[in-house]
């Protein structure tokens, strides 16, 4: 997902024009485009979240999503591979955000934040057969603990997340080694009075690898912290970025012995640029910078498959995919999304195998447009239009031929003072795309 969060110092107004293009529809659409179901009226705060998160495994199939007119964290799920679903009411709470779903096999982990009294706090629900759910308050403070991020690797699972308990804000960090029933205590990554933010976590058999970009000596920096021993201990902290330059909004993957790393850089008046660090030694030292764009609109989006890693970004040419290998650019592809590269402002990628699958919402003056583009960096892409819809968030899975997408869309009524929403999955192969009803 593209900026929720933008730091303050970098001048990324280009995200926010709003510019209405006309719309052109690209490659060949099986759905017909249609305004989307209007569902009953649930809210009268339009700033409301309302993420949608779905995680594949063999043939689970699992979407989360908090639904706001009953208060409650809804999980649907599918065993048969995205045919039939049945929809589980997993915990009444207010005002949820799922921040994240992983499935390994059966077992599914829901991550999310709610408000509790007044502060909030990260959760956990994890469940070994997708009905029967327990629930972890994994912060439990009395600071605003907020989007965390989770990974497993195995038995591991890891949960970053930040918060202000201490005043400034900090990335916090437990750990569970037996699959999610029990954590160890809470460990301070950042530990320092700047605003520590936007943390992405990545584990790789015993590594556990942990950025963020915080200002705690004035410019913001991307900033790094290791683990090899199951995040038992970390190494000192290590600054990616360049320290003349403000930069941040990391994307991590980590696959073997190498570590990406990926970020933006504020490189002068509304200018932003990308930039890509990699280590090829488990994060010991990293190559220098590669400067992959000077002219980002949106973050970097780094995704793995194996050792196929691909860096999916938004600059002034468009839509770009990038083929990254450990030694660095392979190859960079312009998508051809016929837009204004200003009016994509939401993003989500897979990749499986060497097949890219991704999802793309493009603002609108009046309605926006849901996209999914699919291909590989040797015979190219092709887009075909989903749904008319204001998306709100994006969630895309991408099984062989098979692809699932979850979206959420949120419509306002009259001036804006109630809005609607809706979730949506549609999955699709090459016997066409089907839409399942999710609420
Ligand atoms: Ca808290
Ligand atoms: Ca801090
Ligand atoms: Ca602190």
């Amino acid at each position: 997902m593209i900026m929720y969060r933008r730091l303050t110092l970098i001048p990324l107004g280009v995200l926010v024009v709003i510019v209405y293009v006309a719309m052109q529809y690209i490659g060949f659409g099986v759905l017909q485009l249609r305004p989307i179901d209007h569902t009953s009226l649930i809210s009268n705060d339009a700033m409301l979240k309302a993420n949608i998160s779905i995680s594949v495994h063999g043939p689970y199939v699992y979407i989360a999503w908090y639904d706001h007119a009953n208060g409650s964290i809804v999980l649907a799920s599918s065993r048969d591979g995205g045919n039939t679903y049945k929809s589980n009411t997993i915990k009444h709470v207010d005002n949820a955000v799922i921040n994240g779903v992983v499935t390994k096999g059966s077992s599914v982990y829901i991550v999310w934040q709610s408000e509790v009294d007044g502060r909030y706090d990260v959760f956990l629900s994890r469940s070994s057969d997708g009905i029967s759910f327990n629930t972890t308050n994994i912060s439990n403070n009395r600071g605003d603990s907020t989007f965390p991020v989770m990974d497993v690797e195995g038995n591991m699972v890891y949960i970053a997340w930040i918060d202000s308990t201490d005043g400034d804000t900090d990335v916090l960090l437990r750990i569970s080694n037996d699959g999610g029933y029990t954590f160890s205590e809470t460990v301070n990554i950042s530990d320092n009075r700047g605003d520590s933010e936007s943390v992405a976590v990545d584990a790789e058999g015993s590594s556990v690898y942990i950025a963020w970009h915080d200002n705690s000596d004035g410019t913001f920096k991307v900033m790094l912290r290791t683990s090899h021993d199951y995040g038992s201990t970390f190494s000192d902290t290590i600054v990616l970025s360049d320290p003349s330059m403000d930069s941040g909004f990391v994307s991590m993957v980590a696959e073997g012995k190498d570590v990406y790393v990926a970020w933006m850089s504020d490189t002068g008046y509304e200018s932003n640029s990308i930039y890509l660090r990699i280590s090829n030694d488990n994060g010991h030292s990293f190559n220098k910078a590669v400067l992959i764009s000077s002219d980002g609109i949106s973050v970097p989006l780094l995704t793995s498959d194996g050792a196929f890693i691909g860096l999916t970004y938004i600059d002034g040419r468009g839509l770009i995919f990038a083929t990254i290998a450990s030694y660095g650019v392979v190859s960079s592809h312009d998508i051809g999304i016929d837009t204004d590269a200003n009016a994509i402002t939401k993003l989500v990628v897979d990749i499986d195998g060497y097949t890219i699958g991704m999802l793309v919402y493009i603002d609108g003056k009046d309605i926006g447009k849901v996209v999914y583009i699919r291909g590989d960096h040797i015979n190219g892409f092709t887009g075909r239009s989903i749904a008319y819809a204001n998306a709100d968030d994006l969630s895309i899975a991408l099984r062989g031929n098979t692809v699932y997408m979850a979206w959420s869309s949120k419509v306002c009524v009259g001036d804006c003072s109630n809005v609607k929403i809706g979730y949506h999955l549609i999955v699709g192969d090459e016997e066409g795309f089907r839409e399942h009803k999710l609420t």
